[in-house]
């Protein structure tokens, strides 16, 4: 099945604003492009691969998943694998796009249920404000009104006792509780950049000799059991957030992943020239992911 221009082109639009606020939010973008652009690996931004974006959502009902995966695949995103974060409860898809050249599309919800009643409490006391699917009354053909829906409050501004409250128990609920659906990441793909910058550990190295301060949970680089699938993140940067009652405090905004994919086994023997997306590892990895999202916890942030 293939998807229309008309909406292609929205789904461009969609992109575009969801990277612009992402670059003004998250100082290392621009600063990682420019070390790129420095060191001559590459020219402009938009020679840049997005491997995939992520976003994070509320399990409870209107919210989560199920309302938010409705925008991208009005795009022709496929819905893909399952991924199960037990001890951070935790559900995640991933999505293809409906074009090779658009990322992947990462999407994970807390199970709100699985939380203590008090933080129940809380996150309900804000998501109740929400009593109909927000997604199913926009115009998905209206790219800015998707745009505006992607960065505008979903349910009223926090308190800051409520974010830290939640932050004790589940960082990823205080994250999303003043983050919503503000872009989590973007990713590039380093295996296709120029000799000297396509494998993680290159990459890596590059970022460490710029001053780029990167995740450390399980190890800065993450790999599938498979030893196809390699990543490696930035720590999140920090935003100063404003809470109810004009308060305000520096918590977790966004951050910036990086990932190399190896050529699956069965297309080893292909001209390098050949090599296209479909022959290198796809989907996601649990053990990777679980480290990943720590990103923009305290443990990583406050290092
Ligand atoms: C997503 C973490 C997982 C990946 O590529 O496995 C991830 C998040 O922090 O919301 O990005
Ligand atoms: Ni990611």
């Amino acid at each position: 099945m293939t998807t229309s221009p008309g909406k292609l082109a929205t789904l461009d639009r969609v992109m575009d604003g969801l990277m612009s606020r992402y670059r003004e939010r998250v100082p290392d973008v621009n600063g990682i492009i420019n070390a790129m652009i420095d060191e001559g690996v590459i020219r402009s931004a938009n020679e840049i691969e997005n491997d995939h974006i992520a976003f994070r959502t509320m399990g409870v009902p209107n919210l989560g998943i199920r309302s938010f995966e409705k925008i991208f695949l009005h795009y022709g995103y496929q819905k893909r694998d399952e991924y199960n974060f037990t001890e951070k409860k935790l559900t995640a898809y991933w999505y293809s796009p409906p074009e090779p050249h658009y990322p992947r599309i990462f999407a994970s919800e807390l199970r709100v249920n699985e939380l203590s009643p008090e933080a129940q409490t809380i996150i309900h006391s804000y998501t109740n404000e929400v009593t109909s699917d927000p997604v199913d009354s926009l115009d998905l053909d209206d790219a800015a009104r998707v745009d505006r829906f992607l960065h505008q409050p979903l349910w009223r501004t926090p308190t800051l006792s409520d974010y830290q409250r939640l932050l004790g128990e589940s960082e990823y609920a205080a994250w999303v509780i003043y983050n919503r659906y503000y872009l989590n990441h973007f990713t590039i793909s380093v295996h296709n950049l120029k000799p000297g910058y396509t494998t993680i550990d290159a990459f890596v190295g590059f970022l460490e000799r710029r001053g780029f301060k990167l995740n450390n949970a399980g190890g800065k680089i993450k790999v599938s059991p498979d030893g196809a699938l390699r990543q490696a993140s930035t720590v999140a940067q920090m935003i100063e957030a404003e809470f109810a009652n004009n308060e305000t405090h520096r918590i977790a905004g966004s951050y910036v992943e990086f990932a190399e994919r190896r050529v699956l086994p069965e297309f080893e023997q292909l001209p390098a020239d050949q090599i296209r997306r479909e022959h290198r590892r796809e989907g996601f990895e649990t053990g990777n992911a679980d480290k990943i999202f720590e990103s923009t916890f305290t443990s990583q942030t406050g290092k």
